[in-house]
C-alpha cells in the first residue's frame, strides 16, 4: 500500500514531527495544530488509511494503539483526565488519511463534540 500522506512521511522518517514515543509498530508526536493545551496523535507505522480500512489481521496493533495512547497519555501529565478521538472519513473530520488517534486533554471538554 503506498502512503504519500504527511504521517506516512513522518512514519518513514522522511518528515520531521516532535515525537515523545515510538516503537516498532507505531509512532505518537505532538500535534502540528493542537485543538487542546495537550494534543498528541498515535499513528501506526502500518499505511491504514481509515479506521474502516482494518481488518481482523490489525486486532493487535489496534489494541496496542490504543495502549500507548494511554501510556503517552500518562507520561506527558494528561492525567486521568483526556480523550480519544479517531475521525473516520472525511465527513468525520479525517484530514489526513493515514490512520490516526488523537489524544487530547489539559482541558475541560465538552459532549457531545461537534
Ligand atoms: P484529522 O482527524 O485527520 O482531521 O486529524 C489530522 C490532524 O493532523 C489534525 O489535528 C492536524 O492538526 C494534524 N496535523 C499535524 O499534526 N501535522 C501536519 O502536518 C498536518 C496535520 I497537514
Amino acid at each position: 500500500m503506498s502512503d504519500d500522506t504527511i504521517f506516512g512521511k513522518i512514519a518513514r522518517g522522511e518528515a520531521e514531527a516532535n515525537i515523545v514515543y515510538e516503537d516498532d509498530q507505531c509512532l505518537a508526536f505532538r500535534d502540528l495544530y493542537p485543538a487542546a493545551p495537550m494534543h498528541i496523535l498515535v499513528i501506526p507505522r502500518k499505511p491504514i488509511p481509515r479506521l474502516c480500512d482494518s481488518g481482523e489481521e490489525d486486532q493487535s496493533l489496534l489494541g496496542h494503539l490504543m495502549l500507548v495512547a494511554n501510556k503517552v497519555a500518562e507520561e506527558q501529565g494528561f492525567g486521568d483526565q483526556f480523550r480519544l478521538v479517531v475521525n473516520n472519513g472525511e465527513g468525520a473530520g479525517q484530514s489526513v488519511f493515514h490512520l490516526h488517534l488523537h489524544v487530547i486533554g489539559g482541558r475541560s471538554l465538552s459532549w457531545p463534540p461537534g
